[in-house]
């Protein structure tokens, strides 16, 4: 058997009781095959990037799975599924998305992957409950450090709201 892989999830929900959404979400990633939980960070909570929607919860999950990466992504759409999200816009509300940040040391670029994912450096929502995750020198796969990220993407407009687990 391969070993395993240590992956980061972005969960992020701004319909539906956003932060119980999460937590059903969580418990969803508890159940994947294959798959160790390795924790989650705080709760956050921001403006959505795009104005006049409702405010986002997020959250990131550390998992260890020895899933491939695309089994990965099918069960992760499947929760999204089953959590009521109906893909109707891009970028639209939604009661549940789920993103692989980064998946161990592997860079993807495929039709259906990119990972790292291609805005995390852009998102103070994943890279502040991330860092929470991971030690403080950590450097994505393909050689960002962590530090130098945040250090570009100001904290602004972010509230860390308590804990999810
Ligand atoms: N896909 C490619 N790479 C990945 C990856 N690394 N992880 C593909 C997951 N999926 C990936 O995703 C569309 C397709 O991307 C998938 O079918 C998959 O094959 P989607 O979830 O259906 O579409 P989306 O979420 O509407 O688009 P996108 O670009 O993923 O939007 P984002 O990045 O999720 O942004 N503001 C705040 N404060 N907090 C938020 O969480 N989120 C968004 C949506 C906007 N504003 C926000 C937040
Ligand atoms: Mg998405």
């Amino acid at each position: 058997m391969s070993a395993p892989e240590r992956v980061f999830i972005g969960l992020g929900s701004n319909l539906a009781e956003p932060t119980e959404q999460l937590r059903q979400a969580l418990h969803g990633l508890r159940q994947l095959p294959a798959t160790q939980w390795a924790g989650v960070s705080g709760l956050y909570l921001s403006d959505s990037l795009l104005p006049g929607q409702p405010r986002y919860s997020n959250a990131v999950a550390a998992l260890d799975t020895t899933l491939a990466p695309l089994a990965l992504l099918d069960a992760l759409q499947r929760i999204e599924n089953e959590q009521g999200r109906v893909r109707a816009e891009r970028w639209g509300p939604r009661t549940l998305d789920l993103d692989i940040l980064l998946f161990g040391e592997r860079l993807l670029d495929e039709p259906r992957l990119r990972v790292p994912h291609y805005q995390l450096h852009l998102r103070p929502f994943v890279l502040y409950p991330l860092a929470e995750l991971v030690p403080g020198d950590f450097t994505l796969a393909d050689g960002r450090a962590l530090s130098e990220l945040l250090r570009a993407c100001p904290f602004q407009g972010l509230e860390r709201a308590g804990e999810l687990a």
